[in-house]
């Protein structure tokens, strides 16, 4: 039976790793996550390794260096779509591993796929406003930029920075992704631009999100400067989606 793959990216995240992991094998009991890891400099790499799971379910990309959060997507989602094409899985999840996403929603979202969306966003912002112990300022940043990405792109999702979705595999293995360079929020965004510029079927899905639970944020001025330009750049661009040539001809455009 195929099993979801988890791409998590992680830095300076060790004092949430065990806890995170755990959770989500309760919610998931197969599923394979694999962390994409910065060279943290925490022991990650170790305790992964140690792990009773490691190299059957718990799996580590390192990287050398500080890289950011868009291009450890791209790096790990292409790991996972090589073995995908030799063991195939059958969902391809993407979270964070600070627990603000909460591993029991992963269920959720993979049953939706199971119902035929291609891609599941999980929503902090429709019907309501679902977060935690979150400072202010950091919740009306993250509302304005909602409103500022459907306003500039017409997309219709109430919450386009949110970093917890899930992918039908091979719907995931037709993007060209080596064509997004953007890192934070703007990643999240331009993914799930690319996406509804391609038709894909869409669906998003009410979840609750806690503040980080240990470790401190990788939150940055260049992650929201960035937001702010690529917003626009993206809708820009949006005429000319990127698809790998062969996999999937089936543009809306
Ligand atoms: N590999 C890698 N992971 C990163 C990088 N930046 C952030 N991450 C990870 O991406 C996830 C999201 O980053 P967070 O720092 O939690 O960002 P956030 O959720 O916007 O902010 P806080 O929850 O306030 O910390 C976490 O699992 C981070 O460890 C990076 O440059 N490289
Ligand atoms: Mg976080």
């Amino acid at each position: 039976m195929p099993s979801p793959f988890i791409v998590v990216p992680t830095y300076h995240e060790l004092d949430n790793l065990p806890r995170f992991t755990e959770r989500l094998w309760g919610a998931v009991p197969d599923a394979r996550i694999l962390l994409v890891d910065d060279a943290s400099g925490d022991g990650a790499p170790g305790w992964v390794r140690s792990h009773p799971r490691y190299d059957r379910q718990l799996f580590i990309l390192e990287r050398p260096g500080k890289r950011g959060l868009g291009s450890a997507y791209v790096e790990g989602f292409a790991w996972v779509m090589k073995r995908h094409a030799v063991e195939p899985c059958s969902a391809i999840v993407q979270m964070d591993a600070d627990l603000s996403h909460d591993p029991n929603s992963v269920p959720e979202l993979i049953r939706l796929l199971d119902q035929g969306a291609d891609l599941v966003i999980a929503t902090r912002y429709r019907d309501g406003v679902r977060v935690t112990n979150w400072p202010l300022h950091r919740l009306m940043l993250s509302l304005g930029a909602a409103q500022y990405v459907k306003l500039i792109t017409g997309m219709p999702f109430s919450d386009p920075t949110g970093g917890f979705k899930a992918f039908r595999p091979d719907r995931l293995a037709s993007l060209d992704l080596a064509q997004i360079h953007s890192d934070g929020y703007a990643f999240q965004i331009e993914v799930t631009h690319l996406a509804w510029r391609l038709g894909w079927k869409i669906v998003e899905v009410p979840i609750v999100f806690e503040d980080r639970h240990a470790g401190i944020s990788k939150m940055s001025g260049h992650i929201v400067r960035e937001a702010i330009w690529r917003v626009p750049w993206m809708a820009l661009r949006g005429r000319h989606p990127h698809v790998r040539s062969g996999a999937d001809g089936k543009s809306a455009l």
